[in-house]
């Protein structure tokens, strides 16, 4: 095999939770891109039917469903449907993730409980859906979506802190467990990415100016922006290929440098 076409998806189904806008588009898109069957999944039609738009722009023949992560009989269902249709899954990367930025003495456990629920418990409950497939076909692929706070915290953010540094830790689990029978599970962390998720947090103040988190993220990252989908295009395409056979357990930051810098000197 040439070391291009060990990047090649040809042939493979990938399922993409949450693709239907933000990082998990881009990384479905990649995947079309790369010569993958695309599923994704969201909560309302709307969303759906908002995608499929998006996808069929983009020349893509993608394949959406109606299903919330948390819910494990609604993922055993759609797993179900997804191998009658396309075959087992290559391919899962858990995208779907939410975020609540709560100062944590003011934050609700049921606050707690429901970031926890969708960006780690989701994970465990669809890659235990996927694996018996995996298993069978004696190959696969489990890319979960980490982040910055994998291994850093922040104020407002420990619920999601929690979830990502849990994340990190089933990623290096199923490695563990199922590396065996060829499966790799690995991560991909994002730096700070221009998505619905961050508008807040890149909105323009009253006066005009550029809001302060934005002047921040800017400076702690050596790349001087903030990152964008598209980034994470090439990274995720690696991670959910051949070339990738004998990388597991591992997070692959891709955050234009700020986990490796201090941050730049205030003028
Ligand atoms: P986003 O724009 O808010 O998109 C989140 C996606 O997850 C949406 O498609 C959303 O669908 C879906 N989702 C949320 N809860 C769900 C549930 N219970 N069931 C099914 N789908 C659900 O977020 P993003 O910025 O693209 O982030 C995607 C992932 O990357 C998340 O895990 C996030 O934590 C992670 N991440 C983001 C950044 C960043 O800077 N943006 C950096 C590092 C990591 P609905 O329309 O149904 O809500
Ligand atoms: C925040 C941001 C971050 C990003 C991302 C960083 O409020 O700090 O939303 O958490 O989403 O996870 O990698």
């Amino acid at each position: 095999m040439g070391i291009l076409s060990s990047f090649s998806l040809e042939g493979k189904v990938a399922w993409v939770t949450g693709g239907c806008y933000g990082i998990g588009y881009a990384i479905a898109k990649a995947y079309a891109e790369a010569g993958a069957t695309i599923i994704f999944n969201a909560r309302s039609e709307e969303h759906i039917q908002k995608a499929l738009e998006d996808y069929h722009k983009d020349g893509i023949d993608a394949h959406g469903y109606i299903c919330d992560v948390t819910d494990e009989a609604s993922v055993q269902k759609l797993v179900a449907e997804i191998e009658e249709k396309y075959g087992a899954l290559d391919i899962l990367v858990n995208n779907a993730g939410i975020i609540k930025r709560i100062p944590m003495h003011e934050m609700s456990v049921e606050d707690f409980r429901q970031v926890i629920d969708i960006d780690l418990t989701a994970a465990f409950i669809v890659s235990k859906a996927v694996l018996p497939g995996m298993r069978r076909k004696g190959h696969g692929k489990i890319i979960n979506v980490c982040s910055m706070m994998s291994e850093l915290g922040r104020e407002t953010v420990s619920a999601y802190a929690a979830a990502k540094g849990g994340l990190k830790m089933l990623t290096r689990n199923i490695c563990s467990e199922y590396g065996e029978e060829n499966i790799q599970c690995n991560g991909i962390g994002p730096g700070y990415i221009a998505t619905p998720q961050t508008a807040p947090l890149r909105e323009r103040q009253p006066d005009g100016s550029r809001h302060p988190f934005d002047a921040f993220i800017v400076s702690k990252t050596p790349a001087a922006r903030w990152g964008t989908p598209e980034d994470l295009m090439g990274p995720a395409v690696f991670l959910a290929s051949e070339a990738s056979n004998f990388v597991n357990g591992q997070i692959l930051y891709v955050d234009g440098g700020i986990l490796a810098y201090i941050g730049k000197q205030p003028k």
